[in-house]
């Protein structure tokens, strides 16, 4: 091999090496390009507790969709699968390091079962999806990206009551067909009424059958064996086969009747005991919310006989909103203090409105700053906080049903980017200002502050099991609550009025100790010194701080000890 030739093959090896090496090099990156990524499900983004956690929903944030209302993509007017499932980023884009999203990581769907009625909550068949909505794959599709976003997903079941149309209550209007006893009949009108004084017994086929809520919706017969095993049958067809993380369970204290106990008989917890156990043994981490509208005092009943993992806290949603429009610092204090007594060791769902109630934004007069800090208590207190599907914008609506329905508004274009055909309700006029689109990009607006809230209550275990500590204030128009634990503790501090409070001071039960502690401000700007120094007096720790707080504002204060 002559010199030339030793060159030349010189050249070639170190060729080879060399694209050797950039293919080495480029290998991790082409990989990366080529794969659709796949957002890490174990553990849930913004949350400090994984998708993985086996009891999840003490530690999420839910939001309750009304499909019909949420985003159409076919312009038939009526929102739908595929119009959800591509909204999904602007609940939770799966990605930590992103803040655009709202942050939840939950979501409760109204009924989305066949049903001749607008809302649902008569079904027909409970083992398809409304046609209106789209298919079972457009259903899989939405439930496998929201997984694929941390998103945990629950259903309305709604079992006390059928449509008078579903063929189970049409066959049963013959008193020799096998499916008559799945409803509860009589031949003579009993005539008594229901709970809230409404007629409750209703004539057909010359017989008369029983519905609390409304005639169109008759109850099922649950001291028949054969209706309960069918909707175990339905209830294991979702939880099992599709792979939904549970169910909110409506009018669940009306689900047996005994003669004209019409509530909360023990039947019907029993009946729940017996779901829950079911349920429990399919998958540990499938759960229940319970829709039992009723004083906490009775709804805890259900908690304390292990019927549901969690019931909603109707009272205290009453309280937050009634005492921030009135400005009752210290009332309301107090009853986040006796609510958190009464579900100790349980959980509560909490919440300022549902598609039952008149929208938040009209109960507070329009006035964001109420909102905002309706909001705030509402993220900072103890319990599972649920968000009604366009809360976090202030949307509008009093009754009607249709009226606190609306269609979700997205931008300030025509129809409020909801549709491009006719909506099936028309939107609410106040879009060109409330809309998605608008206040996203405002670090004033109301959905800022939601997106900042949930951020907040998700990355301080404080604000997630925290135990809630009242504390007084020097201003009756200041709201102020300690949730503490071992190591830390936030503060969140609400002007519930337009007027400033200088050098406030602050005292609550010793159940911190006492000494100084590091500021870090979660929410707010205030200068602040670093530190808080907190001063035990007697039974109690005081403690000032030496800011303005201005007209209507939140803040939040983690601290934490200096040893
Ligand atoms: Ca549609
Ligand atoms: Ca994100
Ligand atoms: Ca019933």
């Amino acid at each position: 091999m002559n010199r030339k030739n030793i060159w030349f093959v010189a050249l070639v090896i170190a060729l080879i090496l060399l694209i050797v090496l950039i293919f080495l090099l480029n290998k991790p990156i082409t990989q990366n390009l080529s794969l659709v990524p796949v957002p890490d499900v174990t553990s849930n983004n913004q949350s400090i507790y994984g998708f993985e956690d086996p009891q999840w929903w003490e530690h999420a944030v839910f939001y309750e969709i009304f499909v019909r209302s949420f985003n159409d993509s076919n312009g038939d007017g009526i929102g739908d699968f595929a119009g959800l499932t591509s909204k999904l980023d602007y609940l939770n884009d799966g990605d930590p390091s992103t803040d655009t999203d709202l942050g939840i990581t939950a979501i409760w769907l109204m009924p989305i079962f066949p049903s001749p009625s607008y809302h649902g909550y008569d079904v027909t068949d409970y083992y398809s999806i409304n046609p209106d909505y789209g298919t079972m794959e457009d259903f899989n599709l939405f439930l496998n990206e929201a997984h694929k976003r941390g998103i945990h997903v629950i259903l309305d079941f709604v079992i006390n009551h059928t449509s008078v149309e579903h063929p189970w209550f049409v066959n049963s209007l013959d008193i020799n067909n096998e499916y008559h006893d799945w409803y509860i009949w009589s031949e003579t009108n009993p005539g008594y009424k229901g709970p809230w004084g409404q007629d409750v017994w209703f004539p057909s086929s010359g017989m008369f059958y029983y519905s609390v809520f409304w005639q169109g919706m008759p109850d099922l017969n649950y001291r028949n064996a054969n209706v309960t095993a069918e909707m175990n049958k339905a209830a294991s067809y979702w939880i099992n086969d599709i792979g939904v993380d549970g169910f909110r369970i409506d009018g669940a204290k009306h689900l047996i009747e005994d003669e004209k106990i019409q509530a909360n008989s023990k039947e019907t917890i029993a009946w729940f005991q017996s779901f829950y156990d079911l349920y429990k043994g399919w998958n540990a981490k499938a759960m229940t919310v319970g829709e039992v509208w009723d004083s906490s005092k009775n709804i805890t009943t259900y908690l304390e006989s292990e019927s549901f993992d969690m019931v909603f806290n109707f009272d205290l949603a009453g309280d937050i909103i009634s005492m921030v429009k009135s400005g009752q610092a210290n009332s309301l204090g107090s009853s986040i203090t006796t609510e958190s007594y009464l579900f100790q060791g349980y959980t509560m769902g909490t919440f300022l409105t549902n598609h039952d109630m008149d929208r938040v934004m009209s109960q507070l007069n329009n006035n964001q700053d109420l909102a905002k800090n309706a909001a705030t208590i509402l993220l900072t207190s103890p319990g599972t906080p649920f968000i009604y599907y366009g809360e976090e914008i202030g949307m509008t609506g009093e009754k009607p049903d249709e009226k606190i329905r609306t269609p979700m508004q997205w931008t300030g274009e025509d129809l409020a980017g909801f549709t491009t055909g006719k909506p099936w309700q028309s939107i609410n006029s106040n879009y060109p200002e409330v809309n998605v689109a608008l206040e996203s990009v405002d670090p004033q607006s109301l959905l800022s502050h939601y997106r900042d809230l949930i951020r907040i209550r998700l990355t301080n275990s404080a604000l997630l099991e925290g135990k809630f500590i009242k504390v007084n204030v020097s201003s009756p128009q200041l709201f102020a609550g300690l949730r503490a634990e071992d190591l830390e503790a936030v503060l969140t501090i609400v002007n519930l009025k337009n007027t400033e409070v200088e050098n406030p001071t602050f005292s609550f039960k010793k159940d911190l100790n006492p000494g100084l502690y590091n500021v870090d401000l979660l929410l707010g700007d205030k200068p602040f010194s670093e530190s808080i120094n907190l001063v035990q007096v007697g039974e109690k720790i005081d403690f000032s701080l030496p800011i303005t707080v201005m007209p209507y504002e939140n803040l939040i204060i983690k601290l934490i000890p200096i040893n």
